[in-house]
């Protein structure tokens, strides 16, 4: 009999450096993780995975970046891997003490990202500093759950891993930051062109926003993609040629 598992459901997570992703990385997956390189950078990659509602999600934490404009690699990275990785649902970790500055980030995640969900982490030491956060107003204005969290005290994980859950089974949103009318109308010509040639599903709106940055590296990554598709695309051509002359030997 054949039982089918069912389907992981892989987390990002990401945030400004600093800012509690590997305690709340190690706190989640426990021994169940694995460490290597980024392929062809020397960047570290570490995976790992946690089961809830028995349910398997498989957690990448990314490396601190400040920014997705990719001017390191370690920023390459958690870029590409939050475009071309798809994950389904992305955590954003933010210092609570300094929200302004994490915001950078929060926004270009979200210009990104489609299921998303923030982590207030350091409470503690933003309730020692006298600082509040309107959790309710910060949700909804960037349209997207907003948790607190002490992560060294694995304080608010739970709930962490309850939203994570909630979003992944939930609808897609898509936070847009609304440009001037010169750029929009640029964006939505070569969001347009991208759709018909990189078909229906996929987030054009950045990528068009991107190019015309006139953004070296998303062209590359770009070009790597689309080889790396063009690659598996023949490849299973191939195989499926194969198929059909080994069934029409046998
Ligand atoms: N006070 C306090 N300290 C925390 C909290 N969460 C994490 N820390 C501490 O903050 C430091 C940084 O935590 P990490 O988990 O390594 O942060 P990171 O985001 O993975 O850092 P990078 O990988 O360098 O980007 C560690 O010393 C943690 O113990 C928290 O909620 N409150
Ligand atoms: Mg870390």
């Amino acid at each position: 009999m054949n039982v089918s598992e069912p389907e992981e459901i892989t987390i990002a997570l990401i945030g400004n450096p600093n800012t509690g992703k590997s305690t709340v990385f190690n706190a989640l997956t426990g021994l169940n993780q694995h460490t290597g390189n980024w392929p062809g950078k020397t960047v570290l990659q570490s995976t790992g995975s946690y089961q809830y509602k028995g349910q398997t999600f498989k957690i990448v934490d990314l490396p601190g970046t400040y920014s997705l404009l990719a001017n390191s690699p370690e920023e390459q990275v958690a870029r590409d891997f939050l475009y071309f990785g798809s994950p389904q649902v992305t955590v954003v970790m933010a210092d609570a003490t300094c929200l302004e500055r994490n915001l950078n980030l929060i926004l270009q995640v979200l210009e990104i990202t489609t299921k998303t969900v923030i982590c207030l982490n350091f409470m503690d030491e933003a309730k020692r500093k006298g600082i509040q956060v309107d959790k309710e107003k910060l949700a909804a204005s960037l349209r997207a759950p907003v948790i607190s969290a002490v992560a060294r005290e694995r304080k608010g994980l739970r709930e962490l891993q309850e939203q994570i859950c909630q979003v992944a089974a939930g609808p897609q949103g898509q936070f847009q930051i609304q440009y001037p009318r010169e750029v929009e109308e640029a964006v939505n010509e070569l969001q347009h062109l991208l759709q018909s040639i990189l078909g229906q599903n996929g987030n054009w709106r950045w990528l068009a926003l991107r190019l015309l940055d006139g953004d070296p590296a998303v062209e590359q990554s770009l070009a790597s993609y689309l080889e790396n598709s063009r690659v598996a695309a023949t490849g299973e051509r191939r195989q499926a040629t194969c198929r059909r002359k080994s069934l029409s030997q046998s």
